[in-house]
């Protein structure tokens, strides 16, 4: 309707005048320095890298906004089904090399660059990430954003604008400590939208009464109300015009900066007040990683961003003019986690109390809108909230949630008469004190599918934490979709050389859309030629890791040792632990050798990174544990090359891109059960990387895929798990052998002194051993010795990982967002060049 109504002599003009994107490397210097000279009104003469950096990134920034209007545009007009990412992290880290790459125009800026005396890596290191994220989670959204715009899926990712991301870590005497990521000082990648604003309520009561044909109303009334503005950000799919949009959502005082009738009569100071905690709502990412606290502030964000999104998705459907039955087949909803589940009962409130539909016709279209992606059975991670809280912040919510639970509950009565017990275990209030709402369920409830993020996790689900839920609603409700990573940023971007090498192999780049494709590879397994050329690449990806080693720790190290890296949040499900008590016990046996003993031994550069969330005591623990461990052995004389330890600071998406093409062996070692999928495996893997890891979460596919023959796998399995801990707690616990020895050494002070690591050691030894580092720790060293005699083997070693990089194709996250297209969302991908002219 809307292009219908713009007379053609505006279009002609427009059509006329429209700017063109560069193309050359002469008109790419042009836009660098225009934009230098006029957009940040510097020179010639004031010019440094940073300059540089703006003034790239904004001419970019131009080619991607000219396609990410005509996409927006053009989905507009196609006006078919959308999908909604909900998520409160986007780990995006840094956009100007994706940009680059995705436009096909690297060449043309290295080359203009260095005309203007720049070096183009030099460049791109100047941006600061986009850290909306703590780990997996968040960067999972962020490598689905990219697989969305590739495929060309009409898509959104809903977010928050946090001002400050993830904190930055600092190492200092071995301890972390935490400095605030204030990352918005200069972001050319967003675009504040004045004029979408969204009201967003808190607090207040509901209000019941009946019109003059007896109809009842609800209104939810009073309390206070806080401004949602959108701050829109291009995604660039790879070599397509689809520029698909991420919008985040900042918090702003709803009058404006001040409130002005406050101001005015001398009420300064609060005035200010107001606003800032306005502010407060999108301050601050929560850095906690697989753990719920509960805080009041947290929820707010929560419903802050659920509102706002929603707002905002039914805006866009209400102006297509379509019946509300119409929705689900318009728009699809998924839930990253339960962090968006308040989007359940905020739609339901839209419907029933603003747009006047019954119940029964509202809850209907909601729970065939949502679905519900979990990826955790960790109980703390499982999100709960007090019913008092929520009957404060948001009294009618809780009510909507209140009546979705009783319709609920009633249909389960129905269908189950004899199982009185079966109600409270499936009710989505916990009858504790004080009760709680969990959101998990709510989630299930509302949605019309729940998938897990590997087999084994989406089986776990279905037997553990959701059992009744299968028993209740089928088993068919219930689904998986295996990870994966978008191999243009985690193999082209992050390892171009090996990405060139396989595409000379391949016949160009289009493996990086298609990385099945990968498999033609094993044609060239036993090729001399390949072979060495794969064995310097990642040599030299060592040397680069190394350069970055000496540049940020001033250590030394040899880029011809092992390289084993394990790099993740620190968790004690994850067992950091496990690997420096490994290496604590390697040092034990080189220090027993003679020296030409020990020279005969494989060279090893352990290599450790991670935050800790800041509450999380025992999780500091193991990282000063490391560094001091690292202090001891990088300075014994008899040890030299023969065992390093390096713990790398701030570990982020753009040292992973540095660290994941540079590892020989990487370590994904949780206790079995724990870690629903892990992803960078999957990056390690696909950079020629060997694994040393248990048989948990995507290991096991990974497994499937490359052949057992090519990963090291060692410990206890899933299924064994809660009985080994339960004979932990009620029988006769026994140390392993070696593990005594290691707590030893770590007891008499070699590693400085004892008492700080006691907890650590207590909770295996007295405490109940809860993630199996005992029972697991035979296993584990005997594979380690494994590994260093496999690596002796040049031939056998560069077999298996070129055999296993040509085995990787399934875990292209293009893969997943196909399989949600079609087993979840239901919806098309849309042609970007077929649709007709949107000028
Ligand atoms: C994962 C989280 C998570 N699972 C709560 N759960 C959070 C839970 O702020 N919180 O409250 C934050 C994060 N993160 C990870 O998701 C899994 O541990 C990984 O195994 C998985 O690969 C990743 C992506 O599915
Ligand atoms: P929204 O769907 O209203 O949020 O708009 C998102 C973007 O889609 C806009 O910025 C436009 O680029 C495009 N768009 C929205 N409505 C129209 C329309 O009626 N005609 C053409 N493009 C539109």
């Amino acid at each position: 309707a809307v292009e219908a109504s713009i007379p053609e002599p505006q279009r002609a003009a427009w059509r006329k005048y429209t700017p063109q994107p560069f193309t050359t490397q002469e008109e790419f210097e042009k836009e660098i320095i225009r934009h230098i000279e006029t957009t940040l009104a510097r020179s010639l003469y004031n010019c440094d890298e940073f300059a540089t950096y703006a003034g790239t990134a904004l001419a970019f920034r131009d080619r991607l906004v000219l396609d990410w209007n005509k996409t927006q545009q053009n989905q507009t007009f196609a006006d078919q089904k959308r999908v909604y990412y909900l998520s409160l992290e986007f780990l995006m880290g840094r956009a100007l090399d994706n940009a680059m790459l995705n436009v096909d125009q690297k060449d043309v800026a290295t080359k203009g660059l260095a005309d203007l005396g720049f070096r183009v890596e030099d460049i791109i290191k100047q941006e600061h990430d986009a850290a909306l994220g703590n780990g997996g989670l968040g960067r999972l959204a962020a490598c689905f954003l990219d697989s969305l715009a590739s495929l060309n899926y009409p898509a959104w990712g809903y977010g928050l604008r946090y001002r400050y991301g993830i904190f930055k870590q600092e190492i200092i005497d071995g301890y972390q400590v935490e400095v605030p990521d204030y990352w918005l000082d200069f972001n050319p990648w967003e675009f504040q939208r004045h004029d979408v604003t969204v009201d967003i309520q808190f607090y207040g009561h509901v209000d019941r009464w009946q019109d003059e044909e007896g109809k009842q109303h609800t209104e939810w009334v009073g309390g206070e109300i806080v401004q949602a503005v959108a701050f829109d950000v291009p995604v660039p799919g790879y070599k397509t015009a689809t520029v698909n949009n991420l919008r985040l959502w900042g918090s702003k005082a709803a009058s404006g900066e001040f409130d002005f009738q406050k101001f005015n009569s001398g009420e300064y100071e609060s005035s200010v007040a107001d606003q800032q905690s306005a502010e407060t709502i999108s301050a601050v990412l929560y850095p906690n990683d697989n753990l719920e606290r509960g805080k009041e502030l947290r929820l707010k964000q929560q419903y802050f961003w659920c509102a706002a999104s929603l707002y905002d998705i039914v805006r866009r459907f209400k102006k297509t003019k379509r019946a509300w039955k119409d929705f689900p087949n318009q728009v699809a909803i998924q839930l990253n986690d339960t962090h968006p589940t308040l989007a359940i009962p905020e739609l339901q409130r839209i419907l029933v109390d603003i747009e006047g539909l019954d119940w029964d016709e509202a809850w209907h279209i909601v729970s065939k809108t949502f679905g519900y992606t979990n990826h955790t059975v960790l109980p703390e991670a499982l999100e709960k909230w007090s019913v008092p809280l929520m009957q404060h912040l948001l009294p009618r919510h809780l009510q909507i949630i209140y009546d979705i639970n009783l319709q609920f509950l009633q249909f389960v009565e129905r269908t189950f008469p004899k199982e009185r017990e079966l109600l409270s275990r499936v009710s989505i209030i916990e009858e504790s004190s004080p009760k709680m709402v969990r959101m998990a369920f709510l989630a299930i409830i509302g949605s019309h599918k729940v998938n897990g993020v590997a087999e084994l996790h989406s089986d776990l689900i279905k037997s553990t934490i959701f059992k009744d839920f299968v028993k209740v609603f089928g088993p068919d409700k219930f689904t998986n979709v295996t990870n994966g990573i978008t191999p243009r940023r985690w193999l082209h971007q992050a390892n171009p050389r090996l990405s060139a090498l396989i595409a000379s192999k391949l016949g160009g780049h289009e493996f990086l859309k298609d990385l099945t494709q990968l498999h033609k590879l094993e044609e060239w397994v036993d090729d001399k030629e390949f072979r060495k050329e794969f064995r310097e690449i990642k040599y030299a990806n060592k040397v680069r890791l190394a350069k970055h080693i000496k540049e940020s720790t001033g250590i030394t190290v040899n880029p011809a040792a092992l390289f084993d890296i394990q790099v993740k949040r620190i968790h004690e499900y994850k067992r950091q632990q496990l690997n420096i008590f490994g290496v604590i016990h390697r040092y034990l046996q080189l220090k027993a050798m003679t020296p030409e003993e020990r020279k005969k031994q494989v060279p090893r550069v352990s290599i450790f990174g991670g935050k800790a969330a800041p509450g999380y005591w025992m999780a500091k623990t193991v990282i000063h544990l490391i560094n001091k461990v690292g202090d001891v052995i990088n300075n014994d004389q008899d040890i030299g090359d023969a065992l390093k330890v390096i713990f790398l600071e701030d570990y982020n998406v753009s040292k992973a891109e540095i660290i994941c093409p540079a590892s020989d062996i990487s370590e994904h070692i949780s206790t079995a059960g724990t870690e629903a999928s892990g992803t960078s495996n999957m990056k390690f893997v696909l950079n020629g990387g060997l694994i040393i890891g248990t048989c948990d979460g995507a290991n096991i596919e990974i497994t499937r895929e490359i052949g057992q023959e090519n990963i090291f796998l060692f410990g206890n399995l899933a299924e064994n798990v809660d009985e080994l801990r339960h004979n932990h707690v009620y029988k006769q616990y026994v140390l392993d052998e070696s593990l005594a020895k290691v707590f030893d050494t770590i007891h008499s002070g070699t590693f400085g002194d004892a008492s700080s690591f006691t907890a650590l050691l207590n909770g295996i030894v007295e405490h109940g051993d809860y993630y199996l580092v005992s029972d697991d720790f035979d296993s584990y060293i005997k594979t380690q010795s494994l590994i260093d005699e496999t690596y002796k083997n040049v031939e056998e070693w560069t077999t298996k990982t070129i055999t296993s990089v040509a085995r990787m194709g399934f875990f292209t996250a293009d893969r997943c967002i196909e399989e949600y297209a079609d087993m979840i969302w239901n919806v098309e991908p849309l042609n970007p060049t077929k649709e007709k002219d949107t000028v």
